[in-house]
């Protein structure tokens, strides 16, 4: 992308023009969450201005304009991660909801005593404690695969663990903590060939990286609308039809059921199925709104955040006693580090006062910071509106820091 094409995709985020303490925001918590592009916010106001009614019900004009721009959100969706059917993405709160979505569901209908659900070492607790309590119920085993040292998956630890016991494999797309991009295609494959499942979790993956679910083969994938410049309280999750349908429904009522009687419900078909209640309508089409913003810049930002890792390593690496946690190779832009002994918190709050947004704690990564002798990190995390200028800013901010601890 050239220079003023991003100057003009960053006139398009409002909120980077705010001032933090007198200074410029340098916005570095983007694995967190992004901030949102005009179009985005606009959608959603003009949704609720102009469109707002229950889905799926009325045969009024209203609902169904309201239907209409949120079955169209969906299609955006299954066009952009390349769904075979609308019918296949299924809304959810977040990540984490469609994580527990198919632990409860799946998990509970197919795992049996002596089966195994494969993890990583580098799971969010939202990939790691849904499937703790579902093994506990059904008597299944939970097995880790670990790291290496630069971050990456142990691929031939991965290859020696998994055998028929293994039923599910939970792995994330891209490390929150790391930034590793997993090898997903060749997951699904050795997954595959002993009959296990595969749940991938999109939530760091999608605003970054172009994905394609038939080609990767996943047989879940989950998503998270805010960090791909979405609203929050939204996301997805796609499974692939043959397996939902298969799916006893996660949560039960109104709008998921084709006919109650006191004796008996059936259930409608997907994705009703798994959508019961008033769905969360207008974050729905404010994420269609998000997918029409970032698709077409996906490879640019792509392009764009890589050099921007790149850069970060290279200015980062330059401050003595810092020490970056994850060096994989083709590795995404979340950049986690330790000072010293100085404690991230206070990493994050000096930062703060220079006006720089960073994450500081152990990103729901409590495993992963056990296996890297932490207790926290700090971590910058990138996005497509993120510029050279903001890494010379968080460099010379963490000098500042050495400076605060007399380092
Ligand atoms: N999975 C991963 C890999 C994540 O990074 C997160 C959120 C989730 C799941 C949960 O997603 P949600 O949409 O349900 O919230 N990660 C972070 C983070 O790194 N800092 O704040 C939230």
């Amino acid at each position: 992308m050239a220079l003023a094409a991003l100057e003009s995709t960053r006139e398009q985020f409002p909120i980077l023009k705010e001032t933090i303490r007198g200074k410029r925001l340098v916005y570095l918590d983007n694995a967190a969450s992004t901030q949102k592009p005009d179009v985005v916010i606009d959608t959603i106001s003009d949704y609720y201005r102009h469109s707002h009614a229950n889905v799926h019900r009325g045969v009024h004009a209203l609902s169904q304009r309201a239907t209409d721009q949120f079955e169209h959100a969906r299609r955006l969706l299954q066009g952009f991660i390349n769904a075979r059917e609308d019918a296949e993405v299924v809304f959810t709160k977040g990540s984490t909801e469609a994580i527990n979505l198919v632990a409860a569901s799946w998990g509970r209908t197919f795992l049996q005593p002596g089966d195994r659900i494969m993890l990583t070492e580098m799971e969010h607790h939202a990939n790691i404690v849904p499937w703790q309590v579902v093994a506990q119920q059904t008597g299944a085993e939970i097995i880790v695969v670990p790291i290496l040292d630069d971050g990456s998956l142990d691929m031939e630890a991965m290859a020696k663990l998994l055998d028929e016991r293994v039923k599910m494999v939970g792995v994330t797309h891209v490390s929150n903590v790391l930034g590793t991009v997993n090898p997903i295609l060749e997951i699904t494959q050795m997954a595959h060939a002993v009959g296990a499942k595969v749940l991938v979790d999109g939530a760091q993956a999608l605003g970054h990286l172009r994905m394609d679910v038939q080609a990767a083969g996943v047989d879940f994938y989950t998503m998270a609308s805010h960090k791909m410049y979405g609203p929050t309280g939204i996301g997805a999750l796609y499974g692939r039809r043959e397996l939902l349908d298969a799916m006893p429904p996660y949560q039960l009522g109104g709008g998921m059921i084709r006919s109650v009687t006191f004796e008996k419900t059936t259930y409608a078909a997907l994705p009703d199925k798994f959508e019961p209640g008033t769905p969360n309508i207008a974050d729905a089409i404010g994420l269609g709104a998000a997918i029409e913003f970032l698709s077409p810049r996906l490879e640019d930002a792509h392009h764009l955040e890589s050099e921007l890792t790149l850069y970060t390593h290279e200015r980062l690496s330059e401050i003595p006693g810092l020490k970056i946690h994850g060096t994989a190779p083709g590795k995404a832009g979340t950049i986690s580090f330790t000072m010293a002994d100085v404690h991230p918190h206070d990493i994050g709050t000096i930062l703060d006062s220079e006006g720089v947004a960073v994450r500081a704690g152990h990103h729901c990564c409590q495993p992963l910071m056990a296996r890297l002798g932490v207790a926290a990190t700090a971590r910058a995390s990138l996005a497509l509106y993120n510029t050279r200028e903001d890494i010379d800013v968080l460099a010379s901010a963490l000098r500042r820091v050495r400076e605060v601890f007399g380092l």
